[in-house]
C-alpha cells in the first residue's frame, strides 16, 4: 500500500475511533416527551417513599406552556407530577409558580409521596451526572413557597444526596462520577418535606455524561494511530 494511501487509511480509522470513544450526554429536559413512560432512559412515575418500587405515570397534564405526566387527572393522584416547560420562554401561573424555559418541575404529592424521575443506564460504564434541584415556587400572597425534600439515589438504595429546599432562592447542586451496569438505576427525588404537601414542587436541571470505559484506551491509540500517521514519508516534491 502506498504511503498517502496508508496515511488515509489511518486517518479515516481515527475518525471512527474518535467517533466510537465521544461522550453519550443524556438531559431530561431536552429529551422529555409525552410518547411514551418509559421514554428511552427515562421514566416518570412517583414512590411512596425515598426508597421502595416506582409507579410509573400513565397520564398526561398540559397548559398553555407545558406538558407533563402524573398517575390521574383527578384528586388526590394528581399529585406528584413532572411537568416540562416546551416553550422558549419563562412560564409563571401568577400564583408563585415559575418555570424557566425548557426547564422541568417535579411535584411532590399528598401522603408523604415522592415524584421520580429515573435514569436508566443504557450500557455499563462511567456515568457524571452534574446538575441542580432549585424552587421554582416564589413566595406569593402570603405563603412563602415549597418546602420539599430532594435526593438523588442508585438502585433505590441509600441516596447520595440528600437536600432541603424552603423557599425561593434555594439551591441544592450535585455532581458524582458513577460506575454503573446495564440497567442499574438512578432516581431524581421530590418529596413534600416532612411538613405536609402545599403546592411543594422544585425544578431539576442536570446532565448525565457517558463516558465509555474504552475512552481511554482509545485516546491512546488515537495519539499512536496519528503519530504513525506524521511520521510517514510524504511525497517529495519533484525538484
Ligand atoms: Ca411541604
Amino acid at each position: 500500500m502506498k504511503a498517502k494511501t496508508l496515511r488515509t487509511a489511518i486517518w479515516a480509522i481515527c475518525a471512527i475511533l474518535s467517533f466510537t470513544a465521544s461522550a453519550s450526554v443524556y438531559d431530561p429536559a431536552a429529551d422529555f416527551s409525552l410518547d411514551s413512560n418509559p421514554n428511552g432512559p427515562w421514566s416518570y412515575g412517583s414512590k411512596g417513599a425515598v426508597t421502595g418500587a416506582l409507579t410509573l405515570f400513565t397520564e398526561h397534564s398540559s397548559g398553555s406552556q407545558t406538558e407533563g405526566w402524573r398517575g390521574s387527572s383527578t384528586w388526590p393522584d394528581s399529585y406528584p407530577a413532572i411537568q416540562h416547560n416546551w416553550s422558549g420562554v419563562v412560564f409563571d401561573d401568577g400564583g408563585g409558580w415559575v418555570v424557566p424555559p425548557g426547564g422541568m418541575d417535579l411535584a411532590a404529592g399528598p401522603y408523604g409521596k415522592y415524584a421520580d424521575l429515573r435514569f436508566t443506564a443504557p450500557l455499563s460504564g462511567t456515568y457524571d451526572i452534574v446538575g441542580v434541584f432549585t424552587s421554582n415556587m416564589h413566595s406569593y400572597g402570603g405563603f412563602a413557597g415549597a418546602t420539599v425534600d430532594v435526593h438523588v439515589q442508585v438502585n433505590d438504595g441509600t441516596p447520595f444526596l440528600d437536600g432541603l429546599i424552603l423557599r425561593y432562592g434555594d439551591a441544592v447542586p450535585f455532581s458524582q462520577r458513577l460506575t454503573l451496569g446495564k440497567g442499574d438505576t438512578v432516581d431524581f427525588l421530590v418529596g413534600p418535606g416532612g411538613n405536609g404537601f402545599l403546592a411543594d414542587s422544585a425544578g431539576l436541571q442536570t446532565v448525565i455524561t457517558a463516558v465509555p470505559e474504552s475512552a481511554t484506551a482509545w485516546t491512546g491509540a488515537l495519539a499512536a494511530a496519528g503519530m504513525v500517521a506524521g511520521l510517514l514519508p510524504r511525497k517529495t516534491p519533484r525538484q
